[in-house]
């Protein structure tokens, strides 16, 4: 896959894909990421990229031809790659869309900036427009992270083995159960029983029906959103009657 991520503050990047599993990946041929700096596209002496929002009003609009300038050169490098803005007006992020993106060859991402992109290029060049969520971030650049990462991990042979049940937890729409590790007892906390008993079947459905709880608890929506299995069914039961009150 490759990455290609055109933005005015590239000096951002620094760092963040150069840890752990991205690294790996990028090691490993698996992803490929280039930098394009879209003011290297701005052909005036001052390399102008922003300019002020015709009709007045505050702030600064990314101005269409260098940005146009950058797509093009980069998209004739690399014709099958799809055009992802990041806007606030975009497709809230999800492991749905992640899987979705990491099914193309190599994505595009265009780091909004200032007030955002002048409406043409949009029209013109956007395959697909992906927002974090609703809260107002500086510009896109930590959201084409976002991207980069939730996108990179879905890739076949990213994850080792033991890495890659991991991937699929938010596949199942549950939140995870708990996890603990050792020692047994932490400020006056213990483990639960089930997780020390070495009992596989035991452990499984004490997991299970944690995930569950947490769902539940924390965010029925996406509960609302499942098919649950009889013995989902009869798990939710006994949490119902545990947490007969709330909580
Ligand atoms: C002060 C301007 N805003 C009115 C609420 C509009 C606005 C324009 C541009 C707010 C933020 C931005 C810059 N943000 C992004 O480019 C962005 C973003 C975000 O703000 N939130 C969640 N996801 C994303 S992806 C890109």
């Amino acid at each position: 896959m490759n990455f290609d991520i055109l933005t005015l503050f590239p000096g951002m990047f620094a760092g963040p894909f150069d840890e752990s599993i991205i690294s790996r990946a990028k090691d490993k041929q698996l992803i490929d990421i280039s930098l394009h700096n879209i003011r290297d596209c701005a052909i005036d002496r001052h390399q102008t990229a922003d300019d002020a929002p015709y009709g007045g009003g505050a702030g600064m609009v990314m101005k269409a031809e260098p940005l146009a300038a950058s797509i093009c050169a980069v998209k004739a490098l690399r014709p099958e790659s799809t055009v992802v803005l990041t806007s606030p007006q975009g497709r809230r992020l999800t492991h749905r869309i992640a899987a979705e993106l990491a099914e193309r060859s190599g994505l595009i991402i265009v780091c909004g900036r200032y007030e955002g992109i002048d409406e043409r290029v949009r029209t013109l060049y956007a395959e697909d427009d992906i927002s974090l969520g609703d809260f107002v971030l500086s510009g896109g650049e930590i959201a084409a992270m976002a991207i980069v990462d939730a996108v990179t991990r879905l890739i076949p042979g990213v994850l080792g083995s033991s890495e890659s049940a991991e991937a699929d937890s938010f596949g199942d729409g549950l939140l995870e159960y708990p996890h603990y590790t050792r020692p047994p007892e932490f400020g006056g906390l213990t483990v639960p029983e089930a997780l020390l008993s070495g009992n596989h079947e035991l452990i499984r459905k004490w997991r299970r029906k944690e995930s569950l709880r947490k769902t539940r608890n924390l965010r029925p929506d996406l509960l609302s959103q499942l098919e649950l299995s009889r013995e989902d069914l009869k798990l939710l039961a006994e949490i119902e009657r545990e947490d007969a009150g709330g909580n």
